[in-house]
């Protein structure tokens, strides 16, 4: 009688690691999409003249809270960006992204808006908005501001009007739904996979927040909500604004039949975000009317000319969704982030090599890529890099010589570290309201405090760092290691800093006409070390090759040219490379006829 016990225990437990094996598949496995067949230099040899500016322009993101504080108060503020922007302007950047500073509870620290038409007072006056964009144009400088068109504030003066009653003139405003045997209307969760519905008892309804609570979604398919987004953005456009950074696009619009998500046994969150803590978000995030909108807000944009503004969107989803948002023939989105480098970056030849193979294939020109290593929402990109400021430098080479835009986080040109602000004192909403999550876990550091990516920058080794006046408390606190070289004043003085390298890969990226406008094309082929990622970027016959070496060990190849700027050991000479550990050069030479 013992044998069948043991085979039935034997059984189940096979099932059970069967069951192991496929769950475990499921969550950890990252579908890739096959590359479309593209030819990524058709049409890039139209002159420059010719195409619009967006293409080649460079991004600095400012984060106001955290940049410069000009009252001592402790927070970033307008004056005191604009007292920096000799700073940006002199790193080479030409474009300035900045992270909402319009009226707001600052719950989410902004990207929860209660008017998109007037400045939070801690930040400022329209007056200092209005200088700021002057102070910009007269730099030949380009202005950016961000929008959060998915949600407002709870404290909106709309919201509060929609939610007092269901027959109110903006009653239809948001997403208002009756709900379902005394719970919500359906299973939709937010963003970050807890519920996305929230009761209100004075209509008796429920009101869907794709993101925080205190962040109600706005109900797009009302045409009110429509003309009223975009009278706002005609506001700013009138002032002169550039363009816009849209905030979680693809979440605007959810399923119209209000259809439950399906289940999936995916737990943990992939890179595209669709499916997550067991539901796979086919009705909430990437729904085809993003991408409808993203054409409007084009044409809307083209009203005012040239030189044309421009659209950057965050979104998240696979490169066929995300290239959906750049319009079939390239007349959505201008931009959308490609967010993949923001949280894995594996130091190896291989992986920047497919990722820009990946890239190149799903935004061929007229479409860009984007580099993005770091941001307010994510660790920074070298502190991923193991503190490694010669891998920092490399990166840097690398995302000023890739066809695309890049985007730098303020800081990174320095080397700010992600800070070491405990879970238990954040700020930041964000961790708190993933509810589902076991206290456990969440204090173990697998989910990431913003705040540790919003220090405020390090302008030298004084008190507060120069962020803020010495006796100040700045709002979130200034890291140690201020003191020492990570700082403004501190690399500006130092020949081999950081900044410094940044300053040239951006003054070499400005003289260059196949840096801003060439074709990129991959160099493999048994010559080239497994150790090196090398590309070659074409513009009519002038051509610049790059070349890294990823590996500790010096490595020898034949390559062209001369070389124009190097980081680390490198030496061309006489059609001979010699790249040391972590080397890397920029080298031109223009083709014979
Ligand atoms: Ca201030
Ligand atoms: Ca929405």
């Amino acid at each position: 009688m013992k044998l069948p016990i043991k085979r039935l225990l034997l059984t189940f437990g096979l099932l059970l690691l069967a069951f192991l094996a496929v769950f475990l598949y499921i969550n950890l496995h990252n579908p890739r999409d096959p590359l479309p067949e593209t030819d990524q230099r058709a049409g890039m040899e139209a002159d420059h003249l010719s195409r619009p500016w967006w293409e080649a322009t460079t991004v600095y993101q400012v984060y106001p809270r955290s940049f410069q504080d000009s009252n001592g108060d402790g927070v970033g503020d307008i004056p005191g960006i604009i007292s920096r922007l000799d700073h940006i302007r002199g790193l080479g950047f030409e474009t300035i992204w900045f992270s909402p500073f319009f009226q707001s509870p600052q719950e989410d620290f902004g990207y929860d808006v209660s008017d998109y038409r007037s400045i939070a007072p801690e930040y400022g006056t329209m007056a200092d908005v209005d200088s700021l964009i002057a102070q910009m144009h007269r730099r030949g400088m380009k202005a950016v501001f961000d929008l959060v068109l998915n949600h407002t504030s709870d404290e909106h003066p709309w919201f509060k009007e929609s939610r007092a009653s269901r027959d109110n003139p903006r009653a239809n405003w948001y997403v208002w739904r009756d709900g379902q045997k005394g719970g919500p209307p359906n299973n939709w969760h937010n963003a970050l996979g807890s519920g996305g519905w929230h009761y209100a008892p004075e209509r008796g309804q429920w009101y869907y927040a794709a993101f925080l609570p205190f962040q109600p979604d706005l109900n797009w398919r009302n045409p009110e909500v429509k003309q009223a987004m975009f009278d706002m953005m005609r506001f700013w456009l009138d002032k002169g604004v550039d363009g816009f950074r849209l905030d979680i696009f693809n979440f605007i619009y959810e399923d119209e039949l209000f259809r439950d998500n399906p289940r999936t046994l995916r737990y943990l969150p992939g890179p595209d975000m669709q499916k997550m803590n067991g539901q796979h978000r086919l009705h909430t995030l990437n729904h085809p009317q993003n991408a409808v909108l993203a054409r409007e807000l084009r044409d809307l944009l083209a009203e005012y000319g040239a030189p044309e503004r421009f659209l950057v969107g965050e979104a998240f989803g696979r490169h066929p969704q995300l290239r959906r948002l750049l319009g079939d023939s390239a007349d959505g989105l201008n931009l959308v982030f490609l967010f993949e480098m923001t949280h894995t970056l594996r130091w190896d030849a291989v992986f920047f090599r497919e990722g820009i193979r990946t890239y190149e294939a799903f935004y061929p020109y007229p479409y860009s890529p984007t580099w993005v290593f770091s941001n307010h929402d994510g660790p920074r990109s070298i502190t991923r890099l193991g503190d490694d400021e010669q891998k920092a430098r490399l990166l840097a080479l690398m995302q000023f010589t890739l066809r695309g835009v890049p985007f730098t986080y303020q800081g990174e040109e320095i080397g700010m570290r992600s800070g070491n602000i405990p879970l238990g004192q954040a700020l930041d909403p964000l961790p708190a309201a993933i509810d589902y999550i076991p206290d456990f876990i969440r204090n173990s550091g697998l989910v990431f405090n913003r705040d540790n990516c919003r220090t405020p920058m390090q302008w030298g080794p004084g008190p507060n760092a120069g962020f803020t006046l010495p006796e100040a408390r700045p709002w979130l606190p200034v890291q140690d290691n201020a003191a020492a070289a990570i700082n403004v004043q501190a690399q500006e003085q130092a020949e081999g800093s950081l900044l410094h390298t940044y300053r040239k890969l951006l003054a070499l990226r400005r003289q260059s006409l196949p840096l801003q406008w060439g074709s990129l094309q991959l160099l493999e082929g048994k010559d080239i070390p497994k150790d090196v990622l090398a590309y070659r970027r074409t513009y009519k016959k002038q051509v610049v090759e790059v070349y890294v070496n990823f590996g500790p060990e010096p490595v020898g190849l034949s390559a062209e040219g001369e070389g124009l700027l190097s980081v680390g050991e490198a030496r061309l000479e006489g059609g001979r490379l010699q790249l040391g550990g972590l080397g890397g050069i920029v080298a031109g030479f223009e083709l014979s006829e």
